[in-house]
């Protein structure tokens, strides 16, 4: 599971939210996009691979149209190159 714990002792009343950070691209939420985020986003494109977490649809869903799609290979090839990505739904 991408993402990082954290322990929390308190007493008392507290009041927290926790917000999962994610970039565009880092599919395996490590932190930056790299080769690593290419290779789960191509498993996870296919027809019957596992089913994305939370997390990776997220950072894999490079339009915002909430699935992951093979096209976003090309535009994460592209952010891996320093290219311009041109994201369209
Ligand atoms: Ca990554």
């Amino acid at each position: 599971m991408a993402g990082y714990q954290a322990v929390v002792d308190f007493s008392g009343t507290a009041t927290f939210k926790v917000d999962n950070s994610y970039a565009p691209g880092d599919v395996n939420g490590d932190g930056s996009v790299n080769s690593s985020d290419e290779t789960l986003l191509r498993v996870l494109v296919k027809p019957r691979s596992r089913p994305a977490t939370t997390d990776e649809l997220r950072a894999g869903d490079l339009n915002g149209n909430g699935l992951l799609e093979y096209r976003y290979l090309i535009l994460l090839k592209r952010i891996l190159a320093g290219l311009p990505v041109n994201i369209r739904p």
